[in-house]
């Protein structure tokens, strides 16, 4: 029996490499269902290969595009986040993969876990904004999540056998970025077009830039405390500029387990898809001798403040991981139009975490909600 998969945001970086993963085991994947939210082109193509039964292009405006295209496909076509959510709800889809960016991927995968659908996730703000709800409704629901993301399914791989046995710390993985090493007064003149250049990883635009900021990193520590249900002061990151090791977990005998391979998303995207089992791929093989050097620093909160600012949104709970997320995608944004400087990136978020006062939000709605308001006042702020 083949596997249908639901892939989330099939157009972006992680969405096209998880169709590479697909390629590779045709005779275990079917495509079951694509989205994507405006590159109409590259949905096209993907559902005149793939021949799902349903597609959704989430910007309404290349509805017919895409519809006409597919017409002679035997294939649904829909339009908007209301049809991605309905979707949801499709018998056959046996796995949901989840590549979706930002705050969009939250109630899809809500939807998908209320329909008892496995979820692979390489959507990391649908925890950190709503770790708490998703888990628990996850649970409830007997519902797997498998992290996609790299430093999450070292984790998780670490974690396998370990059941009952205490955690010390979970020691997250960073590369450290393109600015790894630089002053404040460096990262002032920082050009979009450097922060865009990530030394290891392939990835798409806007956790390129988290990766500069380390705000991807802080993303992944609130990620890793609600993915494995453990206390922030017992989450460490640490820099290690060859991306090889993608995380380790010291028990509390003080052994460590790590796990290694080359940096391709394609690996922790196969080990979600093919979970429990290993398969073998044509991917790039590690070797230890490729790498004869392997280093590790503190990371620099001073030059990079945005990971504290992470753990600081986090600890206050409620509302404000939201609020985090929220400033962050409009900072970034702005960054990457050319609106704002780099180091402009952490004081937007800041003002937005000081001036936005607490709240506790118990619903998928009220999040979204949250998401809406902080968008809609930092513009504000950014001008006082
Ligand atoms: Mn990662």
């Amino acid at each position: 029996m083949k596997r249908n998969i639901a892939l989330l945001g099939s157009t972006g970086s992680m969405g096209t490499q998880a169709l590479q993963v697909i390629d590779q085991f045709p005779d275990i994947f079917e495509v079951e269902l694509l989205s994507g939210y405006s590159n109409s082109d590259l949905l096209i193509q993907q559902a005149q290969k793939y021949k799902p039964n349903a597609v959704v292009i989430i910007d309404d405006s290349h509805y017919l595009k895409v519809k006409n295209a597919l017409v002679k496909e035997d294939c649904k076509v829909f339009s908007g986040m209301k049809s991605l959510i309905e979707c949801m709800s499709m018998d056959s889809i046996d796995m949901a993969l989840s590549c979706i960016v930002g705050i969009a991927g939250l109630a899809p995968v809500y939807a998908a876990i209320e329909n008892e659908i496995p979820i692979a996730l390489a959507n990391k703000e649908t925890l950190v904004v709503a770790g708490e709800l998703m888990m628990q409704k996850a649970k409830e629901k007997h519902v797997p999540i498998i992290p996609v993301d790299s430093e999450h399914s070292a984790i998780f791989q670490c974690l396998i056998g370990e059941q009952g046995n205490e955690i010390a710390k979970i020691i997250l993985t960073a590369s450290g970025g393109p600015f790894r090493g630089k002053s404040i007064a460096e990262l002032e003149k920082a050009t979009c077009k450097q922060a865009l250049k990530h030394p290891n990883w392939n990835m798409g635009n806007k956790i390129t830039i988290d990766s500069a900021t380390l705000m991807n990193k802080g993303l992944e520590v609130i990620e890793a405390k609600w993915l494995f249900n453990i206390n922030l002061d017992k989450i460490e990151v640490i820099v290690h500029p060859q991306s090889i090791i993608h995380s380790l977990v010291q028990f509390i005998d003080g052994s460590v387990k790590a796990q290694l391979g080359v940096p391709d998303m394609k690996l922790p995207i196969q080990y979600a898809l093919t979970f429990p089992q290993r398969m073998n791929n044509e991917f790039s093989r590690f070797n230890l001798t490729d790498y004869p050097t392997f280093t590790f620093e503190k990371p620099d909160t001073n030059s990079f403040p945005c990971l504290s600012l992470a753990y600081q949104a986090s600890k206050a709970g409620g509302n404000k991981p939201c609020v985090l997320n929220a400033a962050n995608e409009v900072a970034v944004a702005k960054f990457l139009s050319g609106k704002i400087k780099f180091t402009d990136i952490p004081k937007m978020i800041e003002k937005a975490l000081e001036r936005i006062p607490f709240s506790q939000p118990e619903m998928i709605e009220e999040y979204l909600e949250v998401d809406r308001e902080v968008r809609k006042t930092i513009c504000e702020f950014s001008q006082s």
